[in-house]
Formats: C-alpha cells, structure tokens, sequence
C-alpha cells in the first residue's frame, strides 16, 4: 500500500512522517487527479514487476535505466549535502520516473493549492511525477533506499530549484497546462 496524505508545514524532522493535524490521507486516484503523479502500489512478485517496468519502459518510451542507492552509511560525508538537494524544493524538464527496488522513502509534492502531499514509496512501488511539478525527495527514519531511474533519450537530472524563474519555464507551463479541462 501507498500511502499519501497532506503533511505537516513546515517540517522539523523531514524523515519523521509530518502526519498533518488532523490527518487527512488520500487515494492514488485522487492524487492523480490533484497532481498528475501516478504511484502504482506495491508489488512484491518478480515477474509481475518485470512487466510493470516493461509496460512503462514502452508506453513512455524510456531507453535508460540506472540504479541509485541513498543511505548515509554507503555514502559516507557526501549523503546530508545530498540530501539537502533532493529535499530542497525544485522541478525537472524531463518526467521523475522511479521504481523502489529496496528500502523507503518520501516524495512531497504539491498540490493546485500549492500543498504538501507526502507520497511513502517502498519496495515495489513505481512513481511517475511529470515534467514541472515541483517536489522533493526525503529518506524515511529507516534510512536507505534503493531505486531505479528510468529516463527517455541522453538522463539529465538537473532539479532546478524553485524561484521566479522556474515559475516561468516551459516545463512549469507544460505541466500547468496539463491541468486544463479538468477540475
Ligand atoms: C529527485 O530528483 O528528486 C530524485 O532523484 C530523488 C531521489 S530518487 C529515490
Ligand atoms: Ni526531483
């Protein structure tokens, strides 16, 4: 299961849960519909993975794939400026496209209102968060996560940190766009 809700804001502890008061969990559907993320749920057979990462390697016409492993005992010195990064608020040109091979983690992101939503990904899991949304990316208190990226053409993982000018990119647009019609 995956699960989501509204968080907490600001955060002291960014990998305790940050539960918001009272809570307020939501489905994957209605994730979809408030952000355009799509968070498949867990599945732990092999094979059935296999397929899912082959249905989205084709309908999205993916050609890469790396694995990346964040903890703070493998990465030594380098993870907490890493982690600053993937935790500061920011966007890609490109879709987010992972799939959790081991461990756990959070992806915020926020809504039309301009909301966290806190997405806990596991082992099993695959989120696809579209070019423009602004996000961020936390370990949870377990501290390791391993996942694969898949990416479409030459991977670019710039995160464009958000300001003015990110306001203002085609991305942003695209994504803003992406939301008209439905309500
Ligand atoms: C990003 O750009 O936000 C990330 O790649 C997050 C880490 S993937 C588990
Ligand atoms: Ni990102």
């Amino acid at each position: 299961m995956v699960r989501m809700y509204y968080m907490r804001d600001p955060v002291d502890d960014k990998t305790a849960p940050n539960f918001a008061d009272p809570l307020h969990e939501i489905t994957s559907d209605e994730l979809a519909h408030k952000t355009n993320v799509i968070c498949l749920q867990a599945e732990v057979n092999e094979s059935v993975q296999e397929e899912i990462l082959n249905e989205i390697t084709h309908a999205r016409r993916c050609n890469f794939r790396d694995i990346i492993e964040i903890s703070p005992s493998k990465m030594g010195d380098q993870s907490i400026s890493k982690l600053d990064i993937f935790f500061a608020e920011h966007l890609h040109n490109d879709d987010e496209i992972r799939f959790i091979v081991e461990g756990s983690g959070y992806f915020d992101v926020r809504d039309r209102d301009d909301k966290w939503i806190r997405i806990a990904v596991e082992k099993g899991d695959l989120i696809v968060l579209p070019a423009g949304i602004y996000h961020r990316f936390t370990l949870d208190q377990k501290l390791y996560i391993k996942a694969m990226r898949l990416f479409v053409g030459e991977p670019v993982w710039t995160p464009y940190n958000r300001d003015d000018k990110t306001d203002e990119s085609a991305a942003r647009s695209g994504y803003l766009s992406s939301w008209l019609g439905a309500v």
